[in-house]
């Protein structure tokens, strides 16, 4: 049955909140990753941009507050931002859709309180996956934190739901130290063992993608080094996509910690370079800087091999997603990757996907009733196609993966 502009809205709205996402791109792991997988209020008011939030709103001496416990840091998070000034950043609206959608009323209670409402509701990742409708996530996994890829040693966590992906920031950011890590696990030290390695980890956690971040300088590296030549050989006899997420520069304030980070330049030339000289290599794509929105459009118009994803970090704005989602449907129809939710606290996935659907949704409905004003015939399966494309299959099938 083809859909009117009367009944268009209600179906949009009902397909959009009922079909279950793959997030593509997070920082989450298992309940059963005792140290890295993190949950509630308080880990909430500890999530890095509310950090940077606090220190440049007020003078706290960043050392000072990086000495206190997570509970203090909270308290002081909220207090600040919460309490002292109106919480309108998209960082805060997020803790506060996430109450909301817990039903907590804040009305001047003490923070004590409303940390002990809210782990009554929220104690487990179940019910948030389930809140956000969240059905995967892909985590990111670092081989060279030997800590952290630990989780690989144990087979206590569902794998369907937490899936895995092979992040080699620190193959640029310190190759060195990276290198010794990979020759301290073998016998003879060389370059190879770097491909080796990559190939036992590969084994061990079966990644759905590779990753880096890159900005201008780490870029090079990765055009010339005869290291990265052979790792996108190794990539592509294993099919494995490359996830890029350009235009980070870290540590512009090493003080601030995580929260540190800002924006690098990017040349997007030698990103359709790359495109080129490794045609059967798959980029999934994301820049962090506004400037770059355009031009990584139009690439992925020429590279079949290019897929771009999300709104990355300072991307992830309602003031500019809008848009940017509008220009990229555009020149792209619906064969993009919307959205993933970088999450770092298992309940951000709540507010990271209300958030965007609230963006999302609106501009949809614009396009879906301009196609029924020139008579196309939208029908209830167009949308429920569109929407699992959208949330999902275009991030699989690029993937290769069910
Ligand atoms: O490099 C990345 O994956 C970024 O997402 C950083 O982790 C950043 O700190 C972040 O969490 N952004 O949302
Ligand atoms: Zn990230």
């Amino acid at each position: 049955m083809n859909l009117t502009n009367d009944n268009l809205p209600d179906k949009l709205f009902n397909s959009m909140h009922s079909t279950p996402i793959f997030d593509l791109h997070t920082h989450l792991f298992p309940p059963t990753h005792k140290g890295y997988y993190l949950l509630g209020l308080k880990n909430l008011l500890n999530y890095h941009y509310l950090i940077a939030e606090l220190l440049t709103a007020t003078n706290i001496e960043p050392s000072i507050f990086y000495s206190y416990n997570n509970d203090k840091k909270a308290s002081l998070v909220w207090n600040e931002l919460f309490v002292k000034r109106t919480p309108v950043s998209e960082a805060c609206a997020g803790v506060l859709t996430i109450l909301k959608q817990l039903n907590i009323e804040i009305n001047n209670k003490s923070f004590a309180l409303i940390c002990d409402e809210y782990d009554q509701k929220i104690n487990s990742d179940k019910n948030i996956l389930e809140l956000s409708n969240v059905s995967s996530l892909v985590m990111t996994n670092n081989p060279f934190d030997l800590d952290e890829w630990s989780l690989f040693n144990n087979n206590d966590w569902n794998k369907k739901i937490y899936l895995s992906s092979l992040r080699l920031d620190d193959l640029i950011l310190d190759y060195q130290e990276s290198l010794k890590k990979v020759n301290d696990q073998t016998t003879d030290s060389s370059e190879n063992n770097i491909i080796d390695y990559l190939e036992k980890c590969y084994l061990q956690s079966n990644p759905v993608y590779a990753a880096v971040s890159l900005n201008s300088d780490s870029f090079n590296i990765f055009l010339q080094t005869s290291t990265w030549k052979k790792i996108f050989i190794w990539l592509q006899s294993k099919n494995l996509p490359l996830t890029l997420m350009l235009g980070v520069n870290r540590g512009i304030n090493k003080s601030f910690g995580l929260a540190g980070d800002g924006i690098g330049s990017i040349n997007l030339k030698e990103l359709s370079d790359l495109c080129n000289i490794y045609p059967k290599n798959k980029f999934l794509v994301t820049c962090l800087s506004f400037n770059d929105q355009h031009e990584l459009v139009v690439l992925g118009r020429k590279h079949p091999n290019l897929r771009i994803f999300g709104f990355w970090w300072f991307m992830n704005q309602p003031s500019i997603i809008k848009q940017i989602l509008k220009m990229r449907i555009d020149m792209l129809g619906f064969s993009f990757i919307p959205q993933h939710s970088d999450a770092r606290v298992s309940d951000q996935l709540i507010y990271k996907w209300i958030h965007f659907k609230k963006i999302l949704y609106p501009v949809l409905l614009e396009y879906y009733q301009d196609l029924i004003d020139k008579n196309f015939p939208i029908s209830e399966t167009i949308i429920e196609r569109d929407m699992h494309n959208l949330f999902c299959a275009n991030a699989k099938d690029f993937l290769g993966i069910k």
